[in-house]
């Protein structure tokens, strides 16, 4: 199983986080998303996935070479194919609630700092990025007080903690306050002393820059 990533990559890091939990080996193959323009839009990349980002699972299944991209279908494609330990709550309502976070970063906040995106803001690049990353994490924060527990929904780290963690880190490049969040920090202090959440920082992969 060869997983394409950037170390800086949030979408990337939720997936080498499953990978991580579920005890799962892979292959690193880094795609440069800043060099030469970006890696992601060279033709031999474009060719694997149209949407020219990443991350990227690939593997051979009967034979053939089978691609998933698009961070939560790999996840689900992880989770489905083996499910124990699970990454989601086992309760439904707390499930639907782990994803309805989840969501919050993967659509609500993520698309609108990604490069490709922000090369088309115009004005202040910095205070767009801010505005939305702010503006989901306050959302995510009060829902997770209501959802309770050590970590975003209940006591067990899950898909919702593994979006929310590398959200933060880019908050805090586009220089939020972060003591406006004073219940994702105590939930990030829970999950940095996860060693699924260790292995999986960018500081640790092998195309990690300092
Ligand atoms: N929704 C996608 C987002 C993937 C995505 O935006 N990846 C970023 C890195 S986190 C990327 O490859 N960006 C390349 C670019 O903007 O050119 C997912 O969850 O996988």
């Amino acid at each position: 199983m060869k997983l394409y990533s950037y170390w800086r990559s949030s979408s990337s890091w939720r997936v080498r986080w499953a990978l991580e939990t579920k005890g799962i080996e892979y292959d690193y193959e880094a795609v440069h998303l800043v060099e030469d323009g970006g890696h992601q839009h060279q033709d031999w990349y474009r060719e694997k996935n149209p949407m020219e980002q990443v991350p990227l699972l690939e593997f051979e299944q009967d034979g053939e070479v089978t691609r998933i991209g698009q961070s939560m279908a790999i996840i689900e494609y992880l989770e489905d194919t083996q499910p124990d330990p699970s990454v989601w709550p086992d309760e439904p309502t707390d499930r639907a609630h782990a994803r309805q976070l989840a969501e919050i970063v993967n659509s609500g906040i993520q698309p609108l700092q990604n490069p490709a995106t922000f090369k088309r803001v115009e004005n202040d690049k910095n205070k767009w990025c801010s505005h939305w990353i702010r503006q989901g994490l306050l959302a995510y924060q009060k829902l997770a007080r209501q959802f309770g527990g050590h970590f975003s929904v209940g006591d067990r780290a899950t898909t919702a903690d593994a979006c929310l963690i590398p959200q933060m880190y880019n908050a805090r490049r586009f220089d939020l306050d972060m003591s406006e969040f004073p219940v994702l920090l105590e939930i990030e202090d829970r999950c940095s002393e996860l060693r699924s959440f260790q292995k999986a920082h960018p500081s640790q992969q092998p195309d990690a820059q300092s």
